[in-house]
């Protein structure tokens, strides 16, 4: 059928992929923007084709340079990872109009749940519970009050095109409904250019529970268990696990079976994954990821099969070769995202060049990565640079194996969530399972115990790093590793202390982008542009009122007052970019 598969990704999932071409005999060809020359899947590959700028818009995403790629490197499939184009419906189209083979389902089973109330309307066709909710779009903010009468405070009032948290606002009483529903719809306009939005009741302790589904294009759906992605941040998946520790077989079976229902009716085949809620023993469907998921590893690891080698049998037309009966799960598989950010600063990206680089090895371990020593991370694309998977017989020796894998992986030249991961791994509410996706919130004491991983206090005033040297030294036979500094420098002051910098001050002077919070100035966090302006000047303001709606990244921020307070000047205005650390207001704190 073909021979050749394009991916067209980048970091590990490109990677991931064309090691499962290769085990098939498959040839792979590459894509790569200026930015990524240098990048492992480059030269993982059998052939490798430029296709413009760093910016993905201009590269990852140029749907037309892909497909003439494709068609000069001899390709007849393209595989598009997750990302970028994965569950664009037009570029699967595209695909399949030059004649070559798009590696993920169809485009009419894509579009039939892509938006969040066509999916709704797919789910209760097929018989799927639901939350409760609207099954059309709104059109106007005057019907979201009988909505919240019917179904009690709290609601949801979300995005049709929503993900990823954009366009959703939870609303607890009537005076919310009317912000909420402005700052849903901007930011919904701004981030899919569609304004539409619709309501549901919102759960504000569930756990969030996706289901893996492979179907074939003979009418074969099955599901591969589910993992339990609950441990997020800001939508942003950090651990994922397989099997939930939630769930009951007979609910497992009961969830896989509603899961299958979807899938066969909207005639899709491929990989794919459908998310639910779930609270209080009850299951509620969400939405349909018509890709293959960052973490569907971890079904890897406990159902045994190759689900992207799946996909591209699948492709090729080949009927599944095992049945539902066949899919046990065996033992248990934790995930964790080795992001570059800096769980201390809200887990903001951190740019760098790697030095040292050495991974975890060992039985159960398995690491997807798209670095190497000496890489540097490109600023145009996410920060994930590895997924360090461990296997066990059971939940707690996968835990172990965690915990020790974390330890064992040096990642030099980058701020990285290795630390916030190792106490997430010795928390007790998560070593006993029980925790929902409000879980990072809910326990500001580990947050703390990841500035200790990150910062140990010592007695003495710690030197810098850099201005320490390690040498092993051996005393009586026995090996010891000593760190050896100057501490304090030659001068020091009346009280022994370093009158020099002392680290504080230097790691200080080192780190940009952290807005001085003085008591005179609201000061805005991070780089945007105002979307709304919720206060005036001389107006009193309670600690934590929001003041300001800040726009980045596509999401809204509020930027609330630190302290109860008086405002003096307003300096922003709606539409205007601000930059990080600048003064959005004046106040006097109390
Ligand atoms: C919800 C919800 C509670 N009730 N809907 C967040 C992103 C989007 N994909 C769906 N999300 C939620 N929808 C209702 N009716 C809670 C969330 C939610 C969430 C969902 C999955 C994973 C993490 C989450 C974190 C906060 C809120």
């Amino acid at each position: 059928m073909f021979d050749t598969v394009l991916v067209a990704n980048r970091g590990e999932i490109a990677l991931r992929v064309m090691r499962a071409c290769r085990e098939l005999g498959l040839r792979t060809v590459a894509v790569y923007s200026e930015a990524d020359r240098d990048a492992p899947h480059v030269g993982y590959a059998d052939d490798a084709y430029l296709i413009g700028p760093g910016p993905s818009s201009e590269s990852y995403l140029n749907i037309e340079r892909i497909i003439e790629t494709a068609k000069q490197a001899g390709a007849g499939a393209i595989h598009p990872g997750y990302g970028f184009l994965a569950e664009n419906s037009g570029f699967a189209r595209a695909v399949a109009n030059a004649g070559l083979v798009f590696v993920g389902p169809p485009p009419e089973a894509m579009e039939r749940v892509a938006g969040k109330v066509e999916a709704r309307n797919e789910a209760q066709a097929a018989n799927v519970p639901l939350v409760p909710g609207t099954l059309k779009p709104l059109n106007d903010v005057s019907e979201v009050l009988p909505l919240a009468k019917e179904y009690g405070y709290p609601i949801a009032i979300k995005a049709v095109s929503g993900g990823g948290g954009r366009g959703l606002r939870v609303v607890w009483n009537d005076d919310e409904i009317e912000p909420a529903f402005d700052s849903a719809r901007r930011e919904a306009e701004v981030a899919f250019k569609s304004s539409a939005l619709y309501v549901e009741k919102y759960l504000n302790n569930p756990r969030h529970i996706e289901i893996q589904v492979l179907a074939d294009t003979h009418g074969n759906v099955v599901f591969v268990g589910e993992r339990d992605c609950s441990v997020q941040r800001r939508h942003q998946k950090l651990i994922e696990e397989c099997p939930s520790p939630a769930l009951t077989p007979e609910l497992r079976a009961e969830m896989g079976a509603s899961a299958v229902r979807l899938t066969q009716s909207v005639g899709y085949h491929s990989a794919g994954t459908l998310e639910y809620l779930y609270q209080d023993g009850q299951y509620y469907f969400l939405e349909m990821n018509t890709r293959i998921q960052v973490e569907h590893t971890v079904t890897e690891m406990v159902y045994g099969i190759d689900l992207v080698k799946a996909q591209l049998r699948v492709a090729q037309g080949e009927a599944l070769w095992f049945s539902q009966e066949d899919l046990v799960p065996r033992g248990h598989a934790i995930e964790c995202r080795i992001n570059a950010e800096d769980p201390l600063m809200n887990f903001r990206p951190a740019l760098g060049t790697l030095g040292e680089y050495r991974e975890p090895a060992g039985l159960g371990i398995r690491v997807d990565s798209g670095v190497r020593s000496g890489y540097s991370i490109p600023q145009f694309y996410d920060s994930m640079l590895a997924k360090l998977i461990t296997w066990g017989q059971n939940r707690s020796e996968a835990i172990a194996r965690m915990q020790r894998s974390l330890a064992d992986y040096q990642i030099e030249g980058l701020t990285t969530v290795i630390p916030f991961h190792r106490a997430v791994m010795e928390h007790p509410q998560f070593v006993a399972g029980e925790f929902s996706v409000n879980f990072i919130p809910q326990h500001p004491e580990l947050m703390e115990r990841v500035a200790l991983l990150m910062h140990p206090k010592t007695e003495i005033e710690a030197p810098d790093e850099a201005d320490a040297r390690a040498f092993a030294v051996e005393v009586n036979n026995r090996r010891f590793s000593v760190r050896i500094a100057e501490v304090g420098g030659p001068a020091t002051g009346q009280n022994g202390k370093a009158a020099g910098t002392t680290r504080k001050a230097r790691k200080a002077k080192g780190k940009a982008g952290a807005a001085p919070q003085d008591a005179n100035s609201v000061t805005c966090p991070l780089q945007g542009v105002v979307a709304a302006v919720r206060t005036e000047p001389g107006q009193q303001v309670e600690a934590g009122q929001v003041l300001f709606v800040v726009e980045a990244m596509k999401m809204e921020n509020e930027i609330t007052a630190p302290r109860a307070g008086k405002i003096g000047d307003v300096r922003a205005k709606v539409g205007v970019s601000i930059e990080a650390g600048a003064a959005l207001a004046t106040y006097a704190a109390e």
